[in-house]
Parts: structure tokens; sequence; C-alpha cells
């Protein structure tokens, strides 16, 4: 089998609607421009599709303004899939409009029941365990259903700390291959990568943790130089993508697509 942490055929995404405008945000910092989010949206794909995987692209919803961040509505594991159960109400519905789309790719598609809540952007796959951090959006109870299914499909999960005032455990984090972690400083101080190989964002560079490793390529946000060459020297294949619209709805790099 091939490494199901960055080695993927697979990726689900969804265009985003003229509704994002009224998408989630902790802070306003300034309502998004779908255009240009679109077209930084076009870049991503791409650099998906260079890799040779297969990208499945469905489209915009308007009742969803948050529909474009796949990422917190399903695990994708490579014995089956979990539905995620969204903290956020107003996100709930994203679920029901994935599963479809994950039925046709997986024999085996569990969920999370409730009433507890996970979104997916607290959870980070590696290639040893699975990595769950509670936040105000994934609760104890959620945890606890999804270890049971992971548990079942002899997975380990280990829960972990997400720092206070940060979306999601995976805002602050990403792998870089099986063994590597991309971290904030902030994230990494509590321990919870231990025995990992662990690689700094740079000071000031914080919203660069949220990359992904797709095949040969680390997808990052542009902006963050000193994190690019960072990632450079160690030899990994870095795309720079425009985040300056997602950012303003707390969005990063792994949000934008499911990936197996
Ligand atoms: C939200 O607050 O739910 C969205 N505006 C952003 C979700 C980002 N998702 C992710 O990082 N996995």
């Amino acid at each position: 089998m091939s490494n199901p942490t960055y080695e993927f055929t697979r990726a689900i995404t969804r265009r985003p609607s003229a509704s994002i405008v009224d998408g989630l945000r902790a802070e306003d910092i300034g309502t998004p421009d779908l255009d240009k989010m679109l077209a930084a949206h076009a870049d991503y794909v791409a650099a998906l599709k260079s890799t040779g995987a297969k990208v499945i692209e469905l489209n915009a919803i308007e009742a969803h303004p948050d529909a474009v961040f796949v990422e917190d509505t399903t695990l994708c594991l490579p014995q089956g899939a979990i539905m995620m159960r969204p903290g956020a109400p107003s996100r709930m519905g994203e679920v029901a409009e994935m599963l479809p789309t994950i039925r046709d790719c997986y024999d085996d598609v569990r969920e999370i029941k409730g009433p507890g809540h996970v979104e997916g952007g607290d959870i980070l796959v590696t290639g040893r365990e699975i990595l769950v951090g509670r936040s105000d959006r994934t609760d104890a109870k959620g945890v606890a259903d999804l270890a049971e299914i992971a548990a079942e499909w002899g997975h380990q999960l280990r829960e972990v700390f997400t720092p206070p005032g940060v979306l999601h455990f995976k805002t602050d984090c990403s792998l870089m291959d099986a063994e590597t972690i991309l971290s904030t400083k902030r994230l990494d101080a509590s321990g919870c990568f231990e025995g990992y190989r662990v690689l700094h964002v740079a000071e000031g560079e914080e919203a660069a943790a949220n990359a992904i490793r797709f095949n040969n390529l680390v997808l990052m946000a542009s902006g963050f130089p000193r994190t690019a060459e960072m990632l450079d020297k160690e030899g990994y294949q870095v795309v720079e993508i425009s985040n300056s619209e997602c950012a303003k709805l707390d969005g990063g790099m792994s949000c934008l697509s499911l990936r197996f």
C-alpha cells in the first residue's frame, strides 16, 4: 500500500460560492473577494492535479458559505471514511452534501453520530497515529466516537492540545512526511510532537503552519518567505498559493481538500 499520510491518488475540492462573504470568521479582517478566491482556488486545484492525482471538483453551494472548506466534513483513511459532525451549527449541513461523493469513493463509510462534534481541521494523520486536538469545534464526546471507529480500523488515536484562540489543531501544524511535522513554536511547546522531527515556521509566519504535503509537493500559503526557504532547504518542493481570501475566514491550505 502507498503511504497514506502523503501519497494520494485522489482529492475532493468544492468551488467557493458567492455566499463566501458570509463565511464564519473569528475576527472581521475584511470581506473575502470571490474572484480572488476563485483564482487562488484554481491554482490550488491545478497544483494537486500536477502531481498526477485525480481531483473531484464539486459545485459551489450557496446555502453553505463555508462549504469550500471540505476538510472539515470527512476524515479519509485507507480503510474507509468517517463523516464528521461539525461543531459550528451553520456547517452541519455540509456533511450531508458531501456524503454521496464519499459513498462513491468508499465501501465503508461511518459517521460521528453525536451528540458530540469533530471537525476534520482538528485531525492530523501521521505515519504512526491519529492526533486530535479538542477545540471550540471538537469535543470529548466527538473524540471518543472517532477513537472507537479508528480503533476498529487499527489506528491509534491520541488527544492533543490546541492552543487557545486557534480555530483548529491543524491551523498550527501540518505533516511534511510520515515522521516530520511543520509546526508553530507555540503548539510544539505543548510537547505533542515528541518523537517526531519538527520543523518550526519562522517567527511571525505562524499562518504558514497550515500547509499540505501532497505527493511530491508541499502546498503552502504565499507571503511567508522565510518558512518557504526553510522548507526548500530541507528538500521539499514547495508551491506557494495565495491564501489572502481564505485567511479572512480562518482557512488555510489543508481545509480546501480531502485527500486519499
Ligand atoms: C470556519 O470557521 O469553519 C471556516 N470559516 C474556516 C474553516 C477552516 N477549516 C480548516 O482549517 N480545516
